[in-house]
């Protein structure tokens, strides 16, 4: 069953992982929220793409699940030293990752091509694709203004009060070659268990995407479990934009097929249970099961999982 994924953050990466396991190369092509890319110490810096990278490599620190594993911070500690700034951690095996990044691209290569050169060189197998190979840099609109998305989430803690989000250069983006092609041939789009907000509106925003995923059987693995984000600031926005987390926020959020959305199906916790009526209710297919994946055989059983309730959904369709 070819399928193609659509992942940003540690949460996103941990799902791909698994469907990485699950299916072979040619069955499997990831779709990378570049949003959150910004420019430090004057590099390039790809968060989402390195960590779905590094993740799939199996370099990835266990810990963050972003940066590499085995990390030394030699030379972020001379900046600071030397009055520069260190808020954003960049250790040194992953400096070596932006400045090769930073390098090729003044050379003229695209994002899209650094990225498979570079999956080349860590043995990465699956097809991992930049949503677009044009800059697009995702906005906090809050109650302290307008805030670059890594200012708001590290530098200021995700402390601002959301109101809303832009994602800036996203209406002149065109998606990365592949990614129309890629949507176009899929048995199964799977939207992970990554920020609505801020790691897949983005990736839905650049032309052609939303319209491509449309007629396409669609899952999407909730990233709200119990009421709370298992990382990262996606229940508190939820919140702030005064709707109440839980899976069924996050299944109106990618509205279903009747409703002029994408979504048939959302995969919900087993302690979310209580939400199964009311989302079915709503016009979404459920599947409740096992969704924190904090080991390899864990990502790889809810892959198994979601792949099963993709072909069920697939079946009623045809
Ligand atoms: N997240 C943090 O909370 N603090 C950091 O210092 C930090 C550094 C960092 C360096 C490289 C990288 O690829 C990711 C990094 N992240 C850090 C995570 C990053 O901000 C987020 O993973 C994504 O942008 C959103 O999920």
């Amino acid at each position: 069953m070819r399928v193609v994924a659509l992942a940003g953050g540690v949460g996103g990466a941990k799902m791909v992982d698994g469907l990485a396991q699950a299916l072979p190369p040619n069955d499997l092509t990831v779709i990378v929220n570049t949003g959150d890319d910004f420019e430090f110490l004057g590099l390039k810096i790809c968060p989402d793409l390195d960590t779905v990278c590094y993740t799939l490599a199996g370099i990835a620190n266990p810990s963050t699940g972003w940066g590499r594993a085995d990390e030394t911070w030699n030379a972020l500690e001379n900046i600071v030293a030397l009055g520069g700034p260190g808020w954003f951690r960049l250790g040194d095996k992953d400096l070596g990752t932006h400045f090769e990044r930073t390098r090729l691209l003044k050379t003229g290569c695209s994002l899209s091509q650094i990225t498979d050169r570079f999956c080349k060189s860590w043995g990465i197998i699956h097809r991992i694709l930049p949503m677009s190979d044009d800059p697009v840099s995702t906005i906090v609109c809050s109650n302290q203004g307008e805030i670059p998305f890594q200012e708001y989430f590290v530098r200021l803690r995700c402390e601002p009060k959301v109101i809303g989000f832009k994602f800036n250069g996203v209406k002149l983006a065109r998606p990365s070659p592949g990614v129309l092609e890629s949507i176009k041939q899929a048995d199964l789009v799977v939207i992970c268990p990554s920020n609505p907000w801020v790691s897949v509106d983005p990736i839905i925003s650049v032309d052609g995407i939303f319209d491509g995923i449309k007629p396409q059987v669609v899952i999407a693995i909730s990233p709200i479990i119990g009421g709370r984000a298992v990382k990262g600031p996606a229940a508190k926005m939820f919140v702030e934009l005064g709707i109440k987390p839980s899976p069924a926020a996050v299944a109106n959020h990618y509205g279903s097929k009747q409703n002029d959305g994408i979504l048939n199906g959302i995969v919900i916790d087993n302690v979310d249970e209580i939400y199964k009526n009311q989302i079915s209710e709503l016009g979404f297919e459920v599947l409740i099961t096992e969704t924190v994946i904090n080991s390899p055989s864990a990502r790889l059983q809810l892959a198994q999982n979601v792949l099963l309730f993709g072909r069920n959904l697939l079946e009623s369709f045809t």
